[in-house]
């Protein structure tokens, strides 16, 4: 099929699942087109069967915000009607599901029938689409797409609760992973030894934004050190940043926290993380949790949306209460200072990646969404 593919193309997990799921889709035959303001930052400079467009905005005095939909939805029609794209799935609804539907009424005059599949990642439910600005129009854009997926159970209950969107109308397709590349044995322990240099690795990965709550991690990686030898590694940037850097100085550990900024390929690093926390307030799934994971690397956060689909509290991690500092701690010494206890989660936790996320059982379910949404 020739598919159409937009996202976020900066960080966040949205923009990787949507350039995992591309990339994947090329590697079956297909031909997949990314129609983005920037290159996907999980996209390789070439790919065969894989071509980027980009949209330019350009400028105009009058616009003091220039309309990026707008952009986008001509270039959706520019490349439709080009590449005769079978299909455009679009990740993230706000604006990209607004634009798609722009895109599909424009072809539709043209006699171009293009179905719509919208995935909803997370924050376009929970927190965006929730403001009262872009309520109704996400909504509406929901409504119009052929096909809805969600990344988790709970993104689409509170789709259907927040929205009054019917249910039937919104397929649970989860975040996936490759094992093969986040694969603990495929690294050799020399950036593990960089790392830790002989210590307990932990580990957090993200945007850095208030929801991740960044400084939680330092509370907790804190306590954990008090007891247990161990370094913690931040990787990203985001808004968070400066905080989370400041409560290490605060809390005098600022030696034994590493922030290495944003990184393109994380796998190598996950494989050499001893714990990976998210303590995050609202998570409609875990990208990197699943990636840690995939990587033999156990995970603790807070009980919080579709995370408990994703980690399997007491067998591949630790779920707590949000804010449970101490609790959490707790629960990483006794996972880091038990070594048989340690293995028993790892390989729980590989079990669990590559038993319900791989892409190998994620991917066909998209292909037959689109074959289906074609129809
Ligand atoms: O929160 C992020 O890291 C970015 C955000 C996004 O939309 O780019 O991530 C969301 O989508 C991911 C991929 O489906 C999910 O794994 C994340 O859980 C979700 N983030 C939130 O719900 C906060």
């Amino acid at each position: 099929m020739k598919i159409g593919i937009t996202c976020y193309p900066t960080y966040g997990g949205s923009g990787a699942v949507a350039t995992e799921l591309g990339l994947a889709l090329a590697a079956r035959g297909h031909e997949v087109h990314f129609i983005t303001y920037a290159q996907p930052f999980r996209l390789p400079a070439f790919s065969p069967r894989i071509v980027f467009h980009e949209v330019s905005i350009g400028s105009y005095p009058l616009f003091q915000y220039p309309p990026y939909d707008l952009a986008l939805a001509v270039r959706m029609h520019e490349v439709a009607v080009q590449q005769k794209l079978d299909v455009l799935h679009v990740h993230y609804a706000i604006p990209h599901a607004t634009s798609a539907w722009l895109a599909k009424q424009m072809l539709l005059d043209a006699g171009h029938h293009l179905p719509v599949v919208t995935t909803l990642h997370g924050t376009d439910i929970t927190i965006v689409g929730q403001d009262h600005s872009y309520h109704a129009i996400t909504k509406f854009s929901i409504e119009k797409s052929d096909r809805v997926t969600a990344v988790s159970q709970y993104l689409k209950d509170e789709t259907v609760r927040a929205f009054g969107c019917d249910n039937r109308r919104v397929e649970v397709i989860p975040n996936f992973v490759d094992p093969a590349v986040f694969d603990r044995g495929a690294y050799d322990g020399a950036l593990r030894q960089q790392l830790g240099d002989g210590r307990k690795v932990l580990m957090h990965i993200s945007n850095f934004r208030p929801v991740k709550r960044v400084t939680d991690v330092v509370q907790i990686f804190a306590a954990v050190r008090r007891e247990i030898p161990s370094v913690l590694v931040m990787v990203g940037d985001g808004p968070d940043r400066s905080a989370a850097e400041e409560e290490a100085r605060r809390l005098d550990i600022e030696g034994d926290v590493r922030f290495l900024g944003k990184i393109d390929g994380v796998a190598p690093l996950l494989a050499s993380a001893d714990l990976y926390l998210l303590p995050t307030d609202q998570e409609s799934f875990g990208l990197s949790a699943l990636e840690a994971q995939a990587c033999g690397v156990p995970v603790l956060g807070y009980q919080v949306g579709g995370l408990p689909e994703v980690v399997e509290s007491g067998v591949t991690g630790h779920l707590g209460r949000v804010g449970d500092i101490v609790g959490m701690a707790g629960a990483a010494i006794d996972i880091l200072g038990h070594e048989d206890r340690w293995q028993a989660m790892s390989t729980a936790a590989v079990r669990r990646a590559a038993g319900n996320f791989a892409t190998d059982q994620v991917l066909p379910r998209y292909e037959a969404l689109y074959a289906d949404a074609v129809r």
